[in-house]
């Protein structure tokens, strides 16, 4: 039996160790423990609850439009304002968290895993007529070399010129981040952190100048999603199709959906939303429901008191450093007591199930092209795949909506806040289902709580011992030198974990 322990996992979000045993080449068990507390739902308590999005977005940089989004609709859900929030909010606030989507998906893909694929060296000696690539391999040749130096590297496969592409397409993914960003800032103020969204709505009425500069950059970015990105991550995939067989995990998986098409329709589940909410479980292929209240918070093996066990109305998130058996500072949440995957994957699974127009179409294609079926969805390729075609979907719903902005017309509703209240928000982030639970005692926040999608995937064990979903697929896991355990990286990587998010 070898111990293989990764620490800090790199290209990723925040702080990762993956420890694993590993025993005639196969993971035997797998550990994964956030090592950095955070304890922003603490600062809240005692706050105004308005501070609540300008706060809770601090947890993170890379999706802080989905916090602001779920913080918001927390408050609009306390205050009773949620169908009145007007058009124009509903939409700004979509385009917003569309605009983070992008860039949170491009950046994945380009800066964080494609160098797990992508072999610097094999730009040497080509001739190319790019100068950004010729500035990039004369960088190579002058210098140790990073940030293209993985610590773990090796089985590259995909030769000299799809390689001298995709390096091109990493130079040119920076920019499409910066006009990603530009887009939420358009609305939002500033990226990250925007300070639009807000209770009611958003901040900014739409004008003919907002609506144009925000088009012109969606022209441009959906031109590299359709041309670049996902043919890029078809060719990837289909050259490791080994790999959607790998990193499989749990057979279920969580959505509550996002993106509102219409005013809140009551409830969650019947709000009509771009990205649809279910749940589906090892029981097939059917999707149920969400019932939020099935959803508990596990802190078995998380340095965490007993207060910050239960459902999420209710826990607090109370360090117990140094506790027996804990080896996390992300939270177990489950679902009816168990594990689910969530993120683009769950998320594309179940659009598809539910008969998303949209979804079908575009998953159907990429799966069809890149030669892959529903159930290998949850793998390695199947993560990186539907986070493009998502990315695809995206853009395209975002068309929709910008030429819906009224100009001139108000996006907040105006409101009071109750001296007592409570309520939930649910949004889509880009690594999976997003919920912020508050309550508010004498008009001030008596607790918040969140539960971020990567505390469900990268969760510990529970108290059955039944692992969390990043963990469950790493074990089983064939790795071909323990002193090189790329294909861990790589598994590891496909979920695109925030740790940041997953501890906040
Ligand atoms: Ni820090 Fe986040 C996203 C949220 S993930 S990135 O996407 O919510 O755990
Ligand atoms: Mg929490």
């Amino acid at each position: 039996m070898k111990q293989v322990s990764i620490d800090p996992i790199t290209r990723i979000e925040g702080h990762l160790k993956i420890e694993l045993d590993i025993d005639s080449g196969l993971v035997k068990s797998a550990q994964s423990s956030g090592t950095l507390f955070r304890g922003l739902e603490e600062m809240l308590r005692g706050r105004d609850p308005r501070d609540a999005q300008r706060i809770t977005q601090r947890v993170c940089g890379v999706c802080p439009a989905a916090h602001a989004i779920a913080s918001a609709q927390a408050l609009d859900d306390t205050f009773g304002i949620q169908r009145k929030i007007p058009p124009n909010g509903r939409l700004e606030r979509n385009l917003m968290l569309g605009g983070n989507f992008i860039h949170s998906h491009v950046l994945h893909f380009y800066h964080l895993s494609a160098l797990d694929y992508l072999n610097p060296h094999d730009l040497e000696g080509l001739e190319l007529e790019d100068v950004k690539i010729r500035d990039l391999q004369s960088y190579l040749k002058s210098s140790d070399g990073a940030p293209f130096t993985p610590e773990y590297s090796g089985d590259y496969r995909l030769g000299n010129g799809i390689s001298a592409a995709l390096a091109g397409d990493y130079l040119e993914a920076l920019d499409v981040r910066k006009k990603a960003h530009q887009m939420v800032s358009i609305f939002g103020g500033k990226m990250p952190h925007n300070m639009g969204t807000v209770a009611g709505g958003t901040t900014r009425k739409p004008d003919i100048d907002s609506i144009t500069k925000f088009t012109s950059r969606l022209e441009e970015i959906k031109e590299f999603v359709e041309d670049r990105y996902i043919p890029g991550v078809i060719e990837v995939a289909r050259t490791y199709d080994d790999y959607f067989e790998m990193g499989k995990g749990v057979p279920n998986f969580i959505e509550y959906g996002g993106f509102y098409l219409k005013e809140f329709g009551g409830s969650h589940s019947s709000t009509s939303k771009g990205l649809k909410g279910g749940v589906v479980s090892e029981d097939g292929n059917s999707v149920r429901e969400v019932d939020l209240s099935r959803i508990t918070e596990v802190i078995e093996h998380s340095w965490y008191g007993d207060e910050a066990r239960g459902h999420p109305t209710e826990t607090k998130t109370t360090p117990a450093v140094n506790k027996e058996g804990g080896y996390s500072w992300v939270k177990a949440p489950r679902y009816k007591g168990k594990p689910h995957e969530v993120g683009p994957a769950a998320r594309m699974k179940i659009n598809y199930l539910k008969g998303n127009d949209l979804v079908e179409r575009e998953l159907g294609n990429a799966m069809k092209e890149a030669g892959v079926e529903l159930d290998q969805l949850n793998s390695v390729m199947g993560r990186h795949l539907c986070r493009a075609v998502e990315c695809k979907c995206i853009v395209s719903m975002m068309e929709g909506w910008v030429e819906k902005l009224e100009p001139g017309e108000p996006s907040c509703a105006n409101y009071e806040v109750p001296e007592e209240g409570k309520g939930v928000g649910l949004a889509s982030a880009p690594r999976g289902t997003l919920g912020h639970w508050i309550k508010i005692e004498n008009s001030r926040i008596s607790n918040y709580q969140l539960v971020v999608p990567t505390t469900w995937n990268a969760s510990p064990r529970d108290e059955q011992g039944t692992p969390g979903p990043m963990e469950q697929a790493l074990i089983g896991t064939e790795i071909d030198d323990p002193d090189n355990p790329l294909e861990a990286a790589r598994i590891v990587r496909s979920f695109d974990p925030c740790m940041a998010c997953a501890v906040h």
